[in-house]
């Protein structure tokens, strides 16, 4: 059985070209003209893109005294509805926990996945047993640690933790990922606007201003060049910590930076919104930002100080957000965007001019395929790839809404936009999954991918240069020591 997606134009991150791409058990194995094949799917006046890699997912996620409403069922299904053929989720241990512990609690929820997905492991506290099994989580073909700068009392871990870990990624060829928020100051300015009777969900992103995080961005970047390691900063929403990856990367230091769809294209104004729910819905860390943060976002991505867009879709429902009616530290963080990802940047991206198609392949898939070593399996249209392929129609158009998602919630952040460039067909491994936003994917069809740690290439500046290795003095001669 062979599928071919024909009269298509392919856009990769460095080519666009008309082809026919035929596909056989679930790979790519030819790229020409006048394909033949069982199955066709006419892509005339289309793109055909490697499917969108969310690196950033929280599904099913027990957080703030609940679980993410979205689970791998749900949550792969608005991937896939939205052109997003993989996702990576953050493995969660809870501080005492341990990570193959986790582990295992994330291989139980992902059995349901409707496409194929990666971890990243959580190290949220600090021991010999997390060192030892550090190394057993890599083995297990997860190569990417991730580290809470925020959420004092929970998730957060401090410098030397940081530290400690970050030196166990470098001796282990990972590569550490920080949520990078200065925790210490959130949980003081948290304090203040709550004693002053500022309660609501416009209080959150007062509590968390982007020197919040720009200060713990310098910090990681710091951190790790010290360790000898790469970093990757997840959700970048402010100019204060794009300044800090971009200096890091002038200076040759291997650090990317990750926008978020919904920083690019929501900003503060919404906090402002008299009604509670719709604000609260919006509480999400870090918060939105005003449009001269959203500018250097768009800014990073053209110039490539910026490498990958994600969702970190952490959705909740408008129950789950009222745990926050009274104090808006109880508010459960986390937004969703998973569906309208590839949507929105392609509107308000590559419509606009911001972006090329390519510069759009790149930041939606190829760029976290490379830095996550999958390259080319996944993130390329290239014979041997994975068939995981958007067929992209840049007229096909919608209003976003609750109503038709996928999403198990009962809202979206995006209500009411109308978007263009949607999916005429998304495939999963050669599995037709999608058709004109009419799902046939399949619970279960989605596999785990395995990593491997990406080599010698990934090193930080200061270990190549040895910057930090101690040289002994020898002495002509030593002091009695002092009384
Ligand atoms: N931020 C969120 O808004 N939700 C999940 C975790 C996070 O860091
Ligand atoms: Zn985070
Ligand atoms: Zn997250
Ligand atoms: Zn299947």
């Amino acid at each position: 059985m062979s599928t071919v997606i024909k009269g298509g134009t392919i856009v990769t991150a460095d080519l666009s070209y008309e082809g026919d791409v035929r596909i056989e058990g679930g790979r790519i194995v030819e790229i020409g003209a006048n394909l033949t094949g069982d199955e066709v799917l006419d892509a005339s006046g289309c793109y055909v893109m490697p499917g969108g890699i969310d690196p950033h997912t929280h599904l099913e996620m027990p957080f703030m005294g609940t679980y993410s409403a979205d689970d791998f069922d749900s949550g792969t299904r608005a991937a896939l509805a939205g052109g997003t053929t993989m996702v990576v989720d953050f493995a969660l241990p809870s501080p005492g926990q341990g990570l193959l512990d986790a582990l295992q609690m994330w291989d139980n929820k992902s059995t349901r996945a409707h496409c194929d997905y990666s971890f990243h492991m959580a190290v949220t506290w600090w021991s010999e047993q997390v060192f030892n099994e550090m190394k057993e989580v890599v083995d297990r073909g997860i190569t990417t640690f991730k580290h809470f700068m925020a959420y004092k009392g929970a998730l957060m871990v401090n410098d030397d933790e940081l530290f400690a870990s970050f030196q166990r990624c470098a001796e282990l060829g990972a590569i550490p990922l920080v949520h990078a928020e200065n925790g210490d100051v959130v949980a003081e300015l948290s304090a203040k606007l709550l004693a002053a009777g500022n309660n609501g969900p416009e209080a959150h992103a007062y509590s968390r201003p982007p020197q919040v995080e720009g200060e713990a961005t310098n910090r990681a970047i710091m951190i790790a060049d010290m360790a000898g390691v790469p970093l990757y900063v997840v959700h970048v929403s402010c100019e204060e910590s794009h300044e800090a990856i971009r200096r890091a990367r002038q200076a040759g230091k291997r650090v990317w930076g990750e926008p978020l769809i919904q920083h690019l294209t929501l900003d503060d104004s919404e906090y402002a919104n008299p009604d509670w729910d719709h604000a609260a819905r919006r509480v999400m860390s870090p918060p939105f930002r005003n449009k001269a943060h959203q500018d250097s976002l768009w800014a990073g991505l053209a110039a490539g100080s910026l490498s990958c867009v994600a969702t970190d879709h952490c959705a909740f429902t408008t129950d789950q957000k009222r745990y926050g009616v009274g104090d808006f530290t109880k508010i459960p963080n986390g937004t969703g965007g998973l569906e309208d990802r590839l949507p929105m940047l392609w509107t308000q991206g590559v419509a606009t001019g911001r972006l090329t198609p390519q510069e759009f392949v790149a930041v939606t898939s190829t760029n976290i395929a490379k830095i996550l070593n999958i390259y080319p399996r996944k993130g390329a249209i290239l014979a041997g790839a994975d068939a995981d392929i958007v067929v992209l129609d840049p007229n096909r158009e919608k209003v976003i809404s609750a109503k038709t998602q996928q999403s198990a919630i009962d809202y979206n952040v995006f209500e009411g936009m109308t978007v263009k460039g949607l999916p005429r067909f998304v495939l999963s491994r050669g599995k037709v999954s999608v058709t004109e936003g009419a799902m046939s994917s399949e619970e279960g069809h989605g596999q785990f991918v395995a990593r491997t740690p990406a080599g010698p290439v990934n090193k930080a500046l200061s270990s190549w240069k040895e910057l930090t290795a101690p040289r002994k003095v020898e002495r002509t001669g030593i002091p009695a020591s002092g009384v």
